[in-house]
């Protein structure tokens, strides 16, 4: 499963969002290092689901109304102080902890209402860009630390005959979650000596930035909108090449929690919501003005980041696969009871591998099963696309 990581300083809201979206629990309060343990949750992307263009609805679990919800993994870790890498604040275990991650998502607080160390200050005196390049140089000198720490091991490994730098590297990075493709193409883009042991620590920080930046993308998340300042959000925006999100995890939370009450009609996602069921004149004012943060953003933003992480950085598509190329079903029924994340131009043998290692080896074809057509092994899926695979090992 993919897994998204929350980083991002104390008291930026990480684990408010966590339970936002995975209705799971954390301890959230208004102090720095509230989380000390890192959570760990389901929670999911929303897309349309295919029966859309059917007569009627799947009736799937994760589809509401044709709103499709596919599981991720969601990680929330301790907050980031500067200097984490070296140890600061409750240090860089929390960083250890991203090793995991396929992509981040950067939570900062909006609002500018708490310092670098996540003390709460005046309100809009944190500019909250700072915190948007502290958190990325933080994880950035962490990888370098660990590529400083084991250079050793490539230096020894030179001395052999068949010493290959792409191989040695792809070695001590692999569990950072760097493929030798991705080894060779940051090697591709950078100037370095031949032999390791010439490599300046210069050198060897070039290496790490650019293998976090290719391993780890970012989605900056600009949380607690609904208490910024005017322009804070803009003026993320123009600070960072990154995409930023605007949200407010709190509205988030208290609007799953209303929908879970029945006290509101909301899916996680919607721009909008209705209030179905009683409420206080206190909750109603609450909900008045969050509606009015959501229409200035197109909604709460925490499903948007979660979108944005995955199928825009992480460039995912999803793909359904069926049994019943007619009907769309699985062996006993059930209409399109699987959806599987894989990245853009994957073909069908990649998706048979997805649902199993034995029908990938047993791959005979596959079908488009919105035209009824048969596809090549080499066709590139789209979003979206329901495939039935054909393979020796099917049922
Ligand atoms: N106004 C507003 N406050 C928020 C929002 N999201 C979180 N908060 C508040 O921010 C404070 C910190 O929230 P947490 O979720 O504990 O923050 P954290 O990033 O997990 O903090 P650490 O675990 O200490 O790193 C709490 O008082 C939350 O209620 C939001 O969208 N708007
Ligand atoms: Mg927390």
């Amino acid at each position: 499963m993919i897994t998204v990581a929350l980083a991002g300083k104390p008291n930026a809201g990480k684990s408010t969002l966590f339970t936002a979206a995975t209705m799971a629990d954390a301890d959230i309060a208004n102090y720095p290092f509230t989380t000390i343990d890192a959570n760990r949750g389901v929670t999911h992307v929303r897309t349309e689901c295919p029966c859309l263009d059917r007569d009627e609805r799947c009736g799937n679990e994760r589809c509401r109304d044709g709103k499709r919800y596919v599981p991720v993994e969601l990680l929330d870790v301790a907050g980031l102080v500067p200097g984490a890498h070296e140890g600061k604040g409750l240090g860089n275990q929390f960083l250890d902890e991203l090793t995991n991650a396929d992509v981040v998502v950067n939570v900062v607080d909006a609002s500018g209402a708490t310092n670098a160390e996540g003390e709460p200050v005046e309100p809009g005196s944190r500019d909250p860009l700072d915190d948007v390049s502290f958190i990325e140089g933080e994880m950035d000198l962490w990888l370098t630390g660990i590529v400083d720490r084991n250079w050793e091991s490539v230096e020894r490994k030179s001395r052999s005959p068949d010493f290959e730098i792409e191989a040695a590297l792809t070695d001590m990075l692999t569990g950072f979650g760097a493929s030798e493709g991705d080894v060779a193409t940051v090697l591709r883009g950078l100037e370095y000596p031949d032999d390791p042991k010439a490599w300046t620590g210069d050198d060897r920080e070039a290496l790490a930035r650019a293998v976090r930046r290719r391993t780890k993308p970012i989605v900056v998340v600009a949380n607690k909108v609904d208490a910024a300042p005017e322009g804070a959000v803009d003026r993320i925006r123009e600070g960072t090449d990154k995409p930023v999100i605007p949200a407010t995890a709190d509205g988030e939370r208290a609007l799953r929690r209303a929908a879970e009450a029945g006290v509101v009609d909301y899916d996680p996602g919607d721009e909008t919501f209705e209030i179905v069921g009683d409420v206080s004149e206190s909750q109603r004012a609450g909900l008045d003005a969050l509606a009015d943060a959501m229409a200035a953003h197109g909604g709460t933003g925490v499903q948007t980041a979660l979108n944005a992480a995955v199928y825009d950085r992480l460039d995912q598509i999803t793909v359904f696969p069926v049994q019943d190329a007619a009907k769309w079903t699985d062996g006993t029924g059930n209409v399109l009871p699987d959806a599987f994340l894989l990245p853009a131009g994957s073909t069908p043998p990649d998706l048979a591998y997805a649902v199993h290692t034995d029908i990938g080896e047993g791959y005979l074809h596959a079908v488009d099963a919105r035209s009824s057509r048969r596809i090549g092994e080499g066709h590139e899926m789209s979003e979206g696309d329901v495939i039935k695979i054909v393979s020796t090992a099917g049922p």
